[in-house]
């Protein structure tokens, strides 16, 4: 079975002790899980790693509406669809060209690694939110740029290495790695809704924390609802969840 690991935005401005957007507890994905998954010996066919790449003065900081970050939202005019939404707002984190923006250096240097001993095209970083007027949550969202009747750039990537297996962790539950998993589960959506995902997707429960933690566990109920598969860490170190391999290895 052709598996993919995908990490979304683990980026200094969502992790503890200074990130713009710190999420509680979200340094404590890495060695629990991040790292382990990012073994050489895990085998996977693809490694992606999806990084909030915003320009300054981007639409979803508050700032930019001169308005507190977290307490409000605004209604914004979503360019993709010409409709008003609500933009939840932030504080400025991962502007482009910023510590902050950076993935954390563990990750990256074990990315590097797996590049030599696997080939370039073994690890994938995906950027995303690169519009100044369009929030992007899930690391499967397109630019602006990207013709709209074309499958995502991740859809095409995911398809063209034949993945039959994503397994996602990462920051934050609530936001991303929500929107992120919703988009795996329906890759087609909106053109062809009904089309199902050609791989099954997981999500590694104590591999992401959430900005509100409550509201994590509510979203791993919801994503399992939805027709993910939410594992621990442990049993899929130990390949418990390789439908195609034993049990025990
Ligand atoms: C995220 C808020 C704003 C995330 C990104 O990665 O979950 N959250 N931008
Ligand atoms: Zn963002």
């Amino acid at each position: 079975m052709r598996r993919a690991l995908l990490l979304v935005d683990v980026q200094y401005d969502f992790l503890p002790p200074d990130g713009a957007l710190a999420v509680e507890g979200g340094d404590g994905i890495l060695e629990r899980a991040v790292y382990p998954l990012l073994d050489d010996e895990q085998g996977w066919d693809l490694v992606v790693a999806s990084q909030d790449f915003h320009p300054p003065h981007h639409i979803s900081f508050a700032s930019r509406h001169a308005l507190p970050p977290f307490s409000s939202t605004v209604v914004v005019r979503d360019p993709r669809t010409g409709r008003d939404k609500e933009q939840e707002l932030w504080p400025d984190h991962c502007v482009q060209g910023t510590r902050g923006c950076e993935i954390e250096e563990g990750v990256r240097a074990r990315m590097d690694r797996l590049r030599r001993s696997r080939g370039e095209g073994a690890v994938v970083v995906v950027q995303k939110g690169t519009d100044l007027d369009l929030d992007a949550y899930s690391a499967f969202s397109p630019p602006l740029s990207h013709p709209p009747s074309a499958p995502a750039p991740l859809t095409q990537l995911l398809l063209d290495r034949g993945i039959e297996q994503l397994v996602v962790c990462g920051l934050a539950t609530d936001f991303c790695v929500r929107q992120t998993v919703r988009s795996a589960l329906s890759p087609f959506a909106p053109r062809s809704p009904s089309d199902k995902a050609p791989w099954e997707v997981l999500v590694v429960r104590d591999g992401c924390a959430a900005v509100d933690a409550k509201r994590g566990d509510e979203v791993l109920r919801e994503l399992e609802d939805q027709g993910a598969r939410v594992v621990g860490v442990e049993a899929l170190l130990r390949g418990q969840s390789r439908t195609d391999e034993g049990a025990e290895r």
